[in-house]
């Protein structure tokens, strides 16, 4: 029998569900990529408002390039559970916050989605669909003009499919009618996703046209945003333990870590909820939340990522048993904090301890895998900006070169397999890895991606001859398994 709103009374007294009318919410927000963080985080956040008696602010949810989600959730009224492993054990609880489901895939979804964001009643346009939905250079942070998907949302404005696209197509759609814009609501892992996500909205703006790119420039708030909730993709075994414990199907549970946490800069132009009720902070300090999660926790899970890939590892909380990974995180963690401007009042060493704690949680099985995919896009805002840090401040990166030296083998394993690399730059990854067995040209060629690497950090021969060492380390190294020959 499927969780639906029909049902909820069925549920385990223990499981929480909505205490609220939900027949009676209002759509004020449309988030992009429905995916399990935003279930996890903003939508919980949001269903504490609703609990708390503020009907008007319910989710229409719509996947960006995938229909599953709508698929699984449609059947269930748009309800889903979240379950939270924290040390005193788990907690269920049903979502209601989500009103509506936008499929991600077809046209007519498309359509639809314009449609709703164009409307007067949208207040708040909410995103989450990692760094490489934005179309940024990851080292130039300019939007990529050339990009087939940005291509087509010029050639198509009626069925725009990107994030860049469907904003500017809708607040032109709102300007016409004379409707106030929403607010655009980053909620990805970026540095400033705000600042990011209204530079690729405004440069996409100004290929449509002049005025309206102006317009939006003048009038729309781009409020940036530090989330963090470690939320791993859902597994069968996640569905059969959730679903014993409800005694109910739901077709995509969501399973996380007790922690979270949201810091958000408080720019609406429509109104906000008051997601202090569900545990955020609103703040004018984001950039030094976000660089201390985005450098401290990211720079170290990509890192335990790659290692844990090389070192047979399956899971985060597998890889952190292995001396040769925390020896190597306990020295990153120096390096980062070293350049670090940690927020007020925080104290960045009790925040690594908090770290370590979370990724030991055994209840989350968080493949090192999913996040071992898009290094293009991740290695530049979690590791290269503070070495660039460090290297303006004359010190040596040791560690931030074993984790860059751990993607270089992580890469080179995968093009020597003939794997699929999961990255939008797999194609000039894998050829660049794909030359040569001497080391030296091995991390020569990859550090050559302007991309990922900019122009500085090939040409800075000290950090060049310490990525090398390391690279051979590893190779050397008869914990890690790397593939075929290399020449040192
Ligand atoms: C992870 C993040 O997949 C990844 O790259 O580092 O998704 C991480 O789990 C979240 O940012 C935690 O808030």
């Amino acid at each position: 029998m499927r969780l639906s709103e029909k049902n909820l009374l069925r549920l385990p007294a223990r499981v929480r569900r909505p205490s609220y009318d939900r027949g009676k919410l209002a759509a004020a927000i449309v988030h992009l990529g429905l995916g399990a963080f935003h279930r996890a985080h903003q939508a919980l956040m949001t269903e504490a408002v609703l609990a708390a008696g503020d009907p008007a602010w319910g989710i229409v949810g719509a996947g960006m390039q995938s229909s599953a989600m709508r698929d699984a959730l449609q059947p269930q009224d748009g309800l889903y559970t979240v379950t939270e492993f924290g040390a005193d054990g788990e907690r269920t609880s049903v979502v209601g916050a989500i009103v509506e489901v936008l499929g991600g895939a077809e046209d007519a979804e498309k359509i639809r989605l314009l449609a709703r964001m164009s409307e007067a009643s949208t207040r708040i346009v909410s995103i989450t669909v990692t760094e490489k939905g934005y179309y940024l250079d990851p080292a130039t942070g300019s939007l990529q003009l050339e990009a087939p998907a940005i291509a087509a949302d010029f050639a198509h404005p009626a069925v725009p499919r990107t994030v860049p696209g469907l904003i500017v197509y809708a607040l032109r759609n709102r300007r016409a009618a004379g409707v106030p814009p929403f607010t655009v609501l980053s909620c990805d892992n970026l540095p400033n996703n705000g600042k990011l996500a209204r530079a690729a909205v405004l440069a996409f703006a100004r290929e449509v046209d002049g005025d309206l790119a102006a317009w939006i420039e003048g009038e729309v708030h781009f409020p940036c945003t530090m989330v963090d909730r470690i939320t791993p993709a859902t597994t069968d075994a996640d569905r059969a333990r959730v679903n014993s414990l409800i005694g109910l199907e739901d077709a995509w549970p969501v399973v996380t870590e007790e922690f979270a946490q949201w810091v958000i800069e408080d720019r609406f132009s429509m109104g906000r909820p008051d997601w202090t009720l569900g545990g955020a902070v609103f703040s004018d300090e984001i950039e030094r939340w976000e660089s201390m999660k985005l450098r401290c926790l990211n720079g170290s899970h990509s890192t335990l990522a790659y290692l844990g890939q090389l070192t047979g590892r399956e899971t985060v909380a597998e890889a952190m048993q292995l001396p040769l990974i925390t020896d190597v995180l306990d020295a990153l963690w120096a390096e980062l904090r070293a350049v670090l401007q940690a927020p007020r009042g925080v104290d960045t060493a009790a925040y690594v301890e908090q770290l370590k704690r979370r990724f030991r949680n055994p209840a989350l099985k968080h493949r090192t895998a999913q996040i071992a995919s898009d290094g293009s896009q991740k290695l530049p805002p979690r590791l290269l900006t503070p070495l660039r840090e460090r290297i303006a401040a004359g010190l040596a990166s040791p560690a931030i070169a074993t984790a860059i030296a751990a993607w270089m083998h992580f890469v080179l394993r995968t093009a020597r397999t003939g794997s699929a690399l999961n990255d939008p730059m797999s194609a000039e990854i894998l050829e660049r890895a794909g030359h040569g067995v001497k080391a030296s040209d091995i991390v020569g060629g990859l550090l050559a991606i302007e991309k990922i690497f900019g122009r500085d950090v090939p040409a800075n021969t000290a950090f060049c001859a310490e990525l090398l060492d390391k690279f051979i380390d590893l190779a050397k190294n008869p914990a890690v398994a790397t593939l075929g020959e290399i020449r040192f």
